[in-house]
């Protein structure tokens, strides 16, 4: 069971000193080391995106180390037939789902092999618009109720995001609806150079549940266990036909928000030293290994094995054809315009331009990796 921290943080994972582990029920061993091994390859997948991109064989890229452990602990906690509603910065959520990792990586270099038909994982399309997903997650869990289907969808957006509209009309309408949601914030305290204390003036972010009517809960977003625990409840309330719960995790953004991002211009250093120390993967790996179930080579064979499929990934999207540009063109409008014609015969003319040119060369990057960007 997990304990309440000061602050109303729940929490299952001791420090090894003086904070004892705790127990979840339900979850034996080949469960916690299936906890690991999703925590190890999430965190393989970004450490090793962050390389491509400065390589130049990614673009843009939303960076989440040290948010596995809110990723892994809330999907470890669904049922396959449940919606998940990622936002730019769970990008590679599907991984759990059995994406895989070249379809993502080709997300990120803005290739159509990223993507995919999201009812083939119950993983919807990568949200980059804020918020914009809460409603259509709630649309989709009301659908779910109305059927009389059991599943259940969880949605996932940051702090900055509760101050969206979007966030409001979804959160609201699934609670009157009693639509089987989990609204699941990852509050890292920043909106990229936006702090916490800029964006609200609600004490707490899970406070905004009872003004939709439906329970917050707050957790120690750096805690799998705890994460996992608290969204199983979540979910077991939606499944139950109780309606929708927000889920605050709570952590401190210990990355540039993304690879065009300078946090040293705004962040607290010393605060993000403090987070690398205790980040999620080395403290859930520390619990194992205190109840003996992580051996070295295990490890090792964990690591290498995520390793091995992040090289196959890149590889098979690096293969993948140029796309032909009439894709951009193809499926905007029922009735294309004729000046479409000219734009697509314009944008050839600029393309054949630049590839003689050698376009496809490495861009150079900054000290944290800021360059030519696009945005995220
Ligand atoms: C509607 C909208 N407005 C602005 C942006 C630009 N933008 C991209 S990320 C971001 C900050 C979001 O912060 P938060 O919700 O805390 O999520 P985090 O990035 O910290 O995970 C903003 C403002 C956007 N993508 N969409
Ligand atoms: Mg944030």
């Amino acid at each position: 069971m997990a304990q309440v921290l000061s602050g109303g943080l729940r929490r299952v994972i001791g420090d090894g000193e003086g904070v004892p582990d705790g127990r979840v029920d339900g979850l034996d061993d080949a469960d916690l080391l299936d906890l690991y091994r999703s925590l190890v390859l999430l965190r393989t997948y970004d450490e090793r995106s962050v390389v491509y991109h400065r390589q130049g064989r990614i673009g843009t890229y939303a960076i989440f180390w040290n948010h596995e452990a809110m990723q892994v602990g809330s999907a470890h906690a669904l049922a396959d037939e449940d919606w998940i509603f990622p936002s730019y910065r769970e990008s590679a959520i599907g991984l759990l789902r059995g994406i895989p990792a070249s379809t993502l990586l080709s997300w990120w270099r803005g290739h159509p092999a990223g993507w995919w038909n999201p009812a083939d994982y119950n993983v919807a399309s990568i949200c980059v618009p804020i918020a914009t997903h809460v409603p259509h997650a709630a649309g989709l869990a009301w659908g779910k109720r109305l059927r009389g289907e059991s599943a259940v969808a969880i949605t996932y957006f940051g702090d900055g995001a509760t101050s969206e509209g979007a966030f409001h009309e979804g959160a609201n309408f699934a609670a009157v609806m009693r639509a089987p949601l989990i609204l699941f914030c990852n509050n890292n305290g920043w909106a990229i150079s936006t702090p916490l204390a800029a964006q609200t003036r609600a004490e707490t972010l899970a406070d905004k549940a009872v003004g939709y009517g439906m329970p917050g809960v707050r957790v120690d977003g750096g805690d799998v266990l705890a994460v996992f625990e608290a969204t199983r409840e979540a979910v077991e309330r939606a499944r139950a036909g109780e309606g929708p719960t927000f889920v605050e995790a709570v952590s401190y953004r210990a990355a540039p928000h993304a690879t065009a991002d300078d946090p040293r211009a705004y962040i607290d250093l010393a605060r993000v030293e403090e987070e690398k120390r205790r980040e999620c993967v080395g403290r859930y790996e520390g619990y194992l290994r205190r109840l003996g179930l992580l051996s070295d080579e295990e490890r090792e064979e964990i690591r290498s094995g995520a390793a091995a499929l992040m090289r196959e990934g890149i590889a098979r999207a690096e293969a993948e054809p140029a796309p032909d540009p009439s894709i951009l063109f193809e499926h905007a409008l029922a009735s294309p315009p004729p000046s479409f014609a000219q734009d697509l015969a314009e944008l050839r003319r600029i393309l054949g331009r630049t590839e003689a040119g050698g376009a496809a060369s490495p861009r150079p990057s900054g000290p944290e990796g800021a360059g030519p960007e696009g945005s995220v």
